[in-house]
């Protein structure tokens, strides 16, 4: 938990492995959050709805890195309006069904809760079908050669004979 003395500004950083930290708090109106991106992986600050996690549907911070040159994070503010639920994913490549999402101020009960949304989120991994391909026996480059060098061999082989 965040200290609510110090809660009128919120600390939000990207990791390189998709997850933002901390991913799931409670902030008043009139709070800023600042979204800290660090890494040299692009990621983004986007807002969607409970029922789809991965879709925008609100504010976009743009995708961002760390400041090239400085290192020096670049940071996203967001103002607080209110206290109801507000539903953010990372929508860089397939980071959000890995579980880039956050929310402010989600339920913590009831069946909208934190929890919920990133078991949403994820979900959408599971009901993609595996692509199954088919399998084809792969031969390395050195196999290749050697093939290729005895069938240069055999047509030698006949030309000698002809
Ligand atoms: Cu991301």
């Amino acid at each position: 938990m965040l200290d609510p003395v110090a809660a009128c500004f919120h600390w939000v950083t990207f990791r390189i492995l998709g997850v933002m930290t901390p991913n799931n708090f409670t902030a008043a109106a009139g709070d800023i959050i600042a979204f800290e991106f660090v890494t040299v992986i692009s990621h983004s600050v986007v807002q969607s709805s409970f029922n789809n996690p991965c879709i925008r549907s609100g504010f976009d911070s743009g995708t961002h890195i760390a400041n090239e040159g400085t290192g020096q994070p670049y940071v996203f503010n967001y103002t607080v309006a209110d206290t109801s639920p507000v539903w953010l994913f990372c929508d860089v490549s397939t980071h959000c069904k890995e579980g880039m999402v956050a929310a402010i101020n989600p339920p913590t009960s009831g069946d909208q809760t934190f929890a919920a949304f990133l078991a949403k989120a994820e979900a959408r991994v599971s009901r993609e079908p595996r692509r199954s391909r088919p399998r084809t026996p792969r031969i390395g480059v050195a196999r290749l050669l050697l093939r290729r060098q005895a069938h240069l061999a055999q047509v030698l082989r006949r030309e000698r004979l002809r």
